[in-house]
């Protein structure tokens, strides 16, 4: 859905181990997302956390590849990380005040040469030092790359957490609510299949379905030997378009599910097994609270 005037975006957390990442996503997102931000990396971009307000919605991604020392980095890690820092709406590079600039620093701020996204400086644990020294501190990190903004927080404490959140937003585009509120975290690819569906659904039916069909991912369920069991269901308006979506016999539902299984193998790397269902729901469009239930975006 499309709020007039709602915003949203991507944002990546960057920084050394410890500096605070996982405490401030706590803070802001709750308890949940650590479990999730501890799993091991894997390649692909992993979502940490969603924080959603009235007026905004923040995704925060994690960048695997950027926390190791260069020469460790296979050249495909450093072009995920380097992508995602293109891709992104803010980048938050932490770090911690109580230490002084690391080789670590040192090496992520070469990475962020290759970004034009706005950076922002994030000095954590500033409860341990005095404002003295966290002036010197700016000052040397100025000197170092042009950050769009320096925010000093203490992510265990909560100072000056609220500003942070309030410069995220002045820098995130319109967009739309893309989880529903009371999601902090998620299966980072459901959101990508229940498009591939969706996509499927309006080009093989054509003018026969109007764009506002979505798509419900239901369940993703990894079983036994890898592979991957995905239940969706197909949201329409009228009975005339479920008869359309299922087609003589099951058909077309057929040749919807088999297009997307593929897409779907090719995204999560396994075989995949999708089962498709297609509901009426009279005028969901117009039901605030049905919508969220849909995931639905424009
Ligand atoms: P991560 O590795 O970047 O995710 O760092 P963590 O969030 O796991 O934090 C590492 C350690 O620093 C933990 O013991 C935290 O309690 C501590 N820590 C995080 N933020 C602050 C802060 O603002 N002040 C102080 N004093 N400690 C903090
Ligand atoms: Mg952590
Ligand atoms: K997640």
């Amino acid at each position: 859905m499309n709020k007039q005037g709602y915003k949203s975006g991507f944002v990546s957390i960057i920084g050394r181990p410890n500096v605070g990442k996982s405490t401030f996503l706590n803070r802001i997102i709750g308890q949940k997302i650590a479990i999730m931000s501890d799993k091991p990396q894997t390649t692909r971009n992993k979502i940490q956390g969603v924080y959603t307000e009235n007026e905004a919605q923040v995704i925060f991604i994690d960048t695997p590849g950027i926390h190791k020392p260069k020469h460790k980095l296979g050249d495909f890690m450093v072009k995920i990380a380097q992508n995602t820092l293109k891709e992104v709406d803010v980048v938050l590079f932490m770090v911690n005040a109580a230490e002084g600039l690391g080789r670590g620093d040192e090496y992520i701020i070469e990475t962020l040469q290759q970004t034009k996204r706005p950076v922002f400086l994030v000095i954590n644990k500033i409860d341990q030092i005095s404002p003295d020294d966290l002036l010197l501190l700016i000052d040397k990190y100025r000197t170092l790359y042009p950050f769009a903004e320096i925010v000093p927080i203490s992510a265990l404490e909560g100072n000056n957490v609220d500003a942070l959140i309030g410069a995220i937003k002045k820098y995130l585009p319109e967009g739309p609510q893309y989880y529903p509120a009371d999601q902090v975290t998620d299966h980072p690819e459901r959101f990508i299949i229940s498009e591939m569906i969706r996509e499927k659904v309006l080009h093989l039916t054509r003018e026969e379905v109007p764009h506002s069909v979505a798509v419900v991912i239901d369940a993703i369920e990894k079983r036994g030997g890898g592979a991957v069991y995905v239940n969706a269901t197909i949201v329409v308006e009228r009975p005339s378009q479920k008869g359309i979506i299922i087609g003589k016999q099951g058909s077309m539902l057929k040749e919807v599910g088999k297009r997307a299984r593929q897409d779907v193998e090719l995204l999560l790397g396994s075989k995949v097994f999708l089962e498709l269902w297609v509901k009426v729901q009279k005028d969901w469009r117009n039901r605030m609270s049905q919508l969220r239930d849909l995931g639905f975006r424009e």
